[in-house]
């Protein structure tokens, strides 16, 4: 077993090659954001664009036992709208495999500053190519809000999109430097974007680059095929219109370094935050949410 894991989590020289530098370490902690090397070769992202196309017509390998209660889940009847769709790691083994490449895991893990990557979550995106579609604008948000009852604050998330990916397609855009900013208490972010307003959202972007002396610095990802875009899970992000004649497809994959756990938090009226996942992965022996079960959060990397 530790013989097939250590196979496993193997790199190549080639590989090797690939990872980020010391300095770009350095600089991902200071700007929040990387954008990498070429990761997947072109074969393996029109593989996923070839799988997912199959899951959109109603394969899956696997089904959620039960529907959490925050579950983005587009099926046809919603229409011409931004799909979106969580457990797609789980739902899709071909997917799986592909997300599960080492490399990527590794690069992961030299940008958190971690010895293990686990899955967090996956989202498969897909922006349909129409300009006025108002649900494929993506609001400014941190990751970090959506995950409060984890313990982390090294998670970090790798958006890959499957092609070519500009600002005219509506590219994720990463507001340079924000990962260290401090906020401005009160809000309750934990209120996902989906449900909020967005002049809300850019004003509050505004405020809290005020509140830290800084100014909004929005810098479009232009990500060449099979590279990847990675940001820390404090950093703002965003994306607007697909301009394109073709659909945006994604997967944003989120990652939790080895450490990270659950823990119990409240919003400021005093309810308890769920993630997804707490219906789902089973119980440690203090009885609390599990995050490193493999079933929902496989490991993807271990120096
Ligand atoms: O789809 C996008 O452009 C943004 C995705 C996102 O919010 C993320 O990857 O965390
Ligand atoms: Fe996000």
């Amino acid at each position: 077993m530790t013989a097939e894991l250590t196979h496993a989590f193997a790199l190549t020289d080639a590989d090797r090659a690939l990872l980020p530098t010391d300095d770009e370490v350095a600089e991902y902690g200071r700007r929040g954001w990387y954008l990498s090397r070429k990761l997947f070769t072109d074969a393996e992202m029109d593989t996923l664009v070839e799988a997912t196309e199959r899951f959109y017509a109603g394969h899956t390998d696997r089904r959620l036992p039960l529907r959490p209660p925050n579950l983005a889940y587009w099926t046809p009847e919603k229409g011409d709208v931004q799909r979106h769709n969580d457990y797609i790691h789980y739902e899709s083994d071909e997917v799986a495999a592909i997300l599960r490449k080492p490399l990527l895991g590794a690069v992961a893990a030299r940008l958190a500053q971690a010895e293990e990557i686990r899955v967090w979550q996956s989202t498969l995106i897909y922006k349909p190519p129409r300009p006025e579609e108002q649900s494929n604008q993506v609001p400014w948000h941190m990751d970090r809000h959506y995950w409060q009852t984890c313990t982390s604050e090294r998670m970090l998330t790798a958006f890959i999109p499957f092609h070519h990916c500009d600002e005219r397609m509506g590219t994720i855009t990463m507001v340079d430097g924000s990962n260290t900013w401090t906020e401005i208490p009160g809000d309750d972010s934990t209120r996902h974007f989906a449900h909020r307003d967005r002049s809300e959202l850019e004003d509050l972007l505004h405020a809290n680059a005020s509140h830290n002396g800084a100014v909004v610095d929005k810098i479009p990802m232009i990500i060449p095929k099979g590279h990847v875009s990675f940001h820390h899970c404090r950093t703002y992000h965003g994306s607007g219109a697909n301009l394109a004649d073709a659909p945006r497809r994604a997967i944003s994959l989120h990652l939790q370094d080895g450490d990270n756990r659950f823990r119990p938090y409240l919003k400021p009226d005093g309810t308890p935050v769920f993630y997804n996942h707490d219906v789902l992965v089973r119980r440690n022996d203090e009885g609390l949410p599990d995050y490193t079960d493999q079933n929902y959060c496989p490991t993807l990397w271990r120096e």
